[in-house]
């Protein structure tokens, strides 16, 4: 049922197709790699970043990011969170009501992770752009009446253009800052200059510190499901990065893998330790965006992360005919959900 993709693990650096600057040719054709049994989720129009499934296999998705110059099928609506029950049959996605108090209006919610303590408390960390600006709001689920309370909003300088979290405590997560600057010239320039500013950092209440650096543009990031590596995906270097996580929160590299796509958010099986890739084969397209000639979506599965030979698997490719622009794939009990940066969702049986 998988077929095997065109994937190799490139044995250096890869400089070629990026969505910007002077690396912005190289970008890819996707030859089809379908699933036997798929279906659009219902209740997802606009797109939905990121995906993250608790072990009850109630799915969150973060849905509506608006981002400058990126297509926008509902620019009027603010973003929101969406919940799915990946138990039921076609399960249909109903928003999370939030607690009032906090600014709904201005939600553009991009990156999420969820946390789980002690006592069965759930807590959802969101990366949020209100007016384009960049914190990490952290709510309480719910569950009996559908919603999220509202408990904090983390802004800090080290934190100036957060993408994606994953959470390790209560208040306590890394986050990836895609670009150095949050001024949009600046970010622009950066990338076309390739300046490799952009950093992990590492929250928690008693002290915010960069735990790693040097990336093109940080991008996903998740953790193993033993809790001793962190990964990090460097989107327009095309790489992923392993890193070991240490008992004082640092981090530090063990490996890097070399992909021929644009690399997006990052999730984990489990139930495997599997490595399950959202990308983006020719991202140009998801900037001039022409509704004729569509981004395509591609997700990819790297298994034996950490051994010598990671095997690297096309599960899926479209080119935009049934889902368009890819960043997350995500898994749970034989089923995958993706999601795409402004287009639908698609759930499918493995
Ligand atoms: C995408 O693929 C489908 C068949 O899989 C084809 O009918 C369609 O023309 C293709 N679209 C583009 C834009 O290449
Ligand atoms: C959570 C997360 O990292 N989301 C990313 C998913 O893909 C989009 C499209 O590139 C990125 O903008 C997000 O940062
Ligand atoms: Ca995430
Ligand atoms: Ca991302």
């Amino acid at each position: 049922m998988l077929a095997w993709g065109g994937h190799q693990l490139l044995p250096g650096p890869s400089s070629a197709g990026s969505c910007t600057g002077n690396r912005l040719k190289a970008s890819r054709e996707v030859e089809p790699v379908d699933l036997p049994n798929c279906h659009l989720v219902r209740g997802v129009e606009s797109g939905s970043e990121d995906i993250d499934i608790l072990p009850s296999g109630l799915a969150f998705l973060s849905v509506g990011l608006k981002v400058p110059g990126i297509q926008c099928f509902a620019p009027e609506k603010p973003g929101g969170i969406l919940l799915l029950d990946l138990n039921q049959d076609k399960p249909r996605a109903l928003e999370l009501r939030v607690s009032r108090g906090f600014d709904l209006t201005s939600f553009n919610p991009h990156g999420i992770s969820t946390f789980i303590d002690e006592d069965g408390a759930v807590y959802l960390f969101v990366a949020n752009h209100p007016e384009f600006k960049s914190t990490v709001e952290i709510f309480r689920f719910e569950e009996e009446d559908n919603s999220l309370l509202h408990l904090k909003t983390v802004r800090h300088e080290l934190l100036p253009s957060v993408n994606d979290v994953v959470a390790v405590g209560p208040e306590h997560f890394y986050a990836t800052n895609s670009h150095y600057f949050s001024d949009l010239f600046l970010k622009y320039l950066e990338v076309y200059l390739n300046l490799r500013w952009t950093n992990v950092i590492y929250y928690s209440p008693e002290g915010v510190r960069v735990v790693a650096d040097g990336f093109d543009s940080a991008n996903g990031i998740t953790m193993s499901p033993d809790e001793k590596y962190v990964y990090v995906a460097d989107s327009f270097a095309h790489e992923i990065h392993v890193m070991e996580k240490h008992a004082n929160r640092s981090l530090t590299q063990v490996k890097v893998l070399h992909l021929d796509t644009v690399v997006d958010n990052l999730s984990i099986d489990p139930s495997t330790g599997d490595l399950w890739v959202g990308c983006h084969p020719n991202c140009l397209k998801l900037i001039i965006y022409d509704a004729s000639n569509p981004p395509a979506s591609e997700v990819l599965r790297i298994q034996n992360v950490l051994s010598e030979a990671p095997a690297v698997t096309t599960v899926y490719a479209n080119n935009g005919s049934v889902l368009q622009g890819s960043t997350v794939a995500s898994v749970y009990g034989g089923q995958l959900l993706i999601g795409t940066l402004f287009h639908r969702a698609l759930q499918c049986q493995l």
